[in-house]
């Protein structure tokens, strides 16, 4: 093994069903975040992903001009199709752009065994806003998120900024970081993952795990680099496809961050602004 070979999860013999899991997540016309990263993420792990669209924004690696929210009876009825019939072992959630589709989505995870507590793992990545600052989820949203989807959470993954919208607390340091996490689990999250990873003065990307009893740390060097889009999305994807393999949440995260830090490092540039983080690495030659 090379220095930065990371070890994958495993994957099933050819023509064996794989293991499914579900992104509801909004569709990247770049390809670079949501459902694009999402799948690309799910197909390189070996599972198989499914998707529930949420909406559909127009962008590309200058950034988001616009989205049509799709109507949250779309997404619903998207999730049971799936989940009735190919069944899944994890789900995450991504961009959700809408107050009305998060409830919908928060009550369609009860009536199908998805969430804290539940046989099926849900992963709340609470996008807010594209890297470029363009909004993902209307205002209003933000209390749905805060009391209808971040209590169904198996862990709830904001960056910085999605904190900051979410607990109303500014992230600086290690002290504010735990408060931070504490502030969501309170909101009723089972796992708060509060991410340094915008923390940009600090020289290593220091992500605090926590359930309220027990507390991890995961260190990465930082990765310089401008083509950092779908970082989060990908981070998220690959907890997902851990958690469907039956992998413990901290165990799930250990692993994601490796598979993220291996995707940032081999980052490609993409059109005139910011380039994808790069699972695609798997399958690239040296
Ligand atoms: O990276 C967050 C994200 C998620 N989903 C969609 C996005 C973005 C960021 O731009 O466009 C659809």
């Amino acid at each position: 093994m090379s220095e930065h070979d990371i070890e994958l999860l495993p994957t099933s013999p050819r023509g064996v069903t794989p293991t499914r899991v579900m992104t509801v997540a909004g569709s990247d016309s770049g390809g670079g975040a949501g459902i694009q990263a999402d799948l690309r993420t799910f197909a390189l792990l070996g599972l198989h992903g499914c998707v529930a669209v949420t909406a559909v924004t127009v962008q590309n690696s200058l950034g988001v001009s616009g989205f049509t929210a799709m109507p949250p009876e779309v997404v619903v009825a998207q999730m049971h199709s799936v989940v009735s019939d190919i069944g899944v072992g994890a789900v995450k959630t991504g961009m959700l752009a809408s107050g009305d589709i998060i409830n919908a989505v928060a009550s369609a995870a009860d009536d199908l065994g998805i969430g804290r507590g539940r046989d099926i793992p849900l992963v709340v990545d609470p996008v807010a806003a594209s890297m470029h600052g363009d909004p993902l989820l209307a205002t209003e949203a933000l209390n749905a998120m805060r009391n209808a989807l971040i209590p169904r959470a198996t862990v709830v993954t904001p960056n910085l900024d999605e904190v900051r919208l979410i607990t109303g607390i500014d992230v600086v340091d290690a002290t504010s970081q735990r408060a931070a996490a504490a502030a969501l689990l309170d909101l009723g999250a089972q796992w708060a993952l509060v991410k340094g990873g915008h923390l940009r003065s600090s020289a290593q990307s220091l992500d605090l795990l926590s359930d309220g009893t027990s507390e991890f740390e995961f260190a990465a060097d930082r990765i310089d680099t401008p083509h950092d889009h779908g970082a989060g999305d990908t981070l998220a994807a690959a907890m997902t496809c851990a958690l469907a393999h039956g992998y413990s949440v901290p165990d799930a995260m250990g692993f994601a961050k490796s598979w993220v830090t291996e995707g940032l490092r081999w980052a490609y540039p993409l059109g005139a602004g910011h380039g994808p983080v790069n699972p695609l690495w798997r399958v690239s030659r040296e």
